[in-house]
This record gives C-alpha cells, sequence and structure tokens, in this order.
C-alpha cells in the first residue's frame, strides 16, 4: 500500500444526466505526471472539468475546504499545442482559464520551455482562485482523481 491513500479527502458530486462522479483530492504535491500515474493506479483518473456545472460543484467543495497551492487537473499542451484531457483523449472544449491565462509562462523554473499542464486554483494569483492556470508540468501539486459511479447514498454529496 502505497502513500496515495493515507491523506486524501472522499466526495461525490452529482453531474445532472452523468450519474454520480466521485472524486477524491489527494494533498501531497507531485509532479502532473505522477498524478496521472497515481489516479491510475488507484483505478480512477486524474480529473477533467467538462462542463460550467461540474466546475462550479468541484469550486464550491474546494473552497469550503481550503485551497491549497491549487490542484493538477488532466489536462495538457504537450501533444499538438492544442489541449486536451490526456485521460479521455477528448480536446478541452470548457475552459475556465484565470485572466491572463494560459501564458506559458516562460521561467527558470521550467527550463524556459513554458508551461503545458492545467492546474486549478491558483490562489497566489486571485483572490478569487477557482479558475484555471498553465504551469510546468513538473510542479509538484496536490491533485484531484475522479471516478464515474452509482451513488449510493447521500452521504458526502454536495
Ligand atoms: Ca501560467
Amino acid at each position: 500500500m502505497f502513500a496515495f491513500y493515507v491523506n486524501f479527502i472522499l466526495f461525490y458530486i452529482i453531474v445532472q444526466n452523468c450519474g454520480c462522479e466521485k472524486y477524491i483530492v489527494v494533498k501531497e504535491p507531485v509532479s502532473w505526471f505522477q498524478a496521472l500515474i497515481n489516479c491510475k493506479n488507484a483505478g480512477m483518473e486524474l480529473a477533467s472539468v467538462n462542463s460550467e456545472e461540474e466546475s462550479k460543484a468541484l469550486d464550491k467543495y474546494l473552497t469550503d475546504n481550503g485551497y491549497i497551492y491549487g490542484y493538477w487537473l488532466a489536462g495538457t499542451n504537450l501533444g499538438d499545442g492544442s489541449y486536451y484531457w490526456a485521460t479521455t483523449g477528448r480536446k478541452v472544449i470548457y475552459t475556465n482559464w484565470l485572466s491572463g491565462q494560459p501564458d506559458n509562462a516562460i521561467m527558470e523554473y521550467n527550463n524556459k520551455e513554458g508551461e503545458h499542464c492545467i492546474q486549478l486554483g491558483m490562489p497566489t494569483y486571485s483572490l478569487k482562485p477557482n479558475g484555471w492556470n498553465d504551469l510546468g508540468c513538473e510542479c509538484k501539486l496536490s491533485y484531484i482523481c475522479q471516478k464515474e459511479e452509482t451513488c449510493y447514498s447521500d452521504e458526502n454529496i454536495i
């Protein structure tokens, strides 16, 4: 059993007409690549956000429980330059970028190779952090895994 299971929060969001999504927020910061692997190894997928409804429900949960330094989502433009959800292969259609993002910032921290993975929540950047930023994929962040499930009880449903 690895550390993944030690420090996480479990909750559910009912997405209209899409059943019930089970989410876990893993606080231990890891690179985007490791987050992708860890979610898969837990039988889940790194989270994608496909509608305003899903975005708002997720943001409400994270706001109520305190943002940390943001969370990895499954979006990346490391392929052909467009953003895709790496878990589903679908193009990122619904977006919730923070103002001025994505800026593909060329920084020392990312060896001047730019920013190619989607971070949800950026408290140091905005008083209203519940939007997206592009960030260097090697940065270490908490992350959110999700899995479509049947809802069995009202517990933890927001
Ligand atoms: Ca950025």
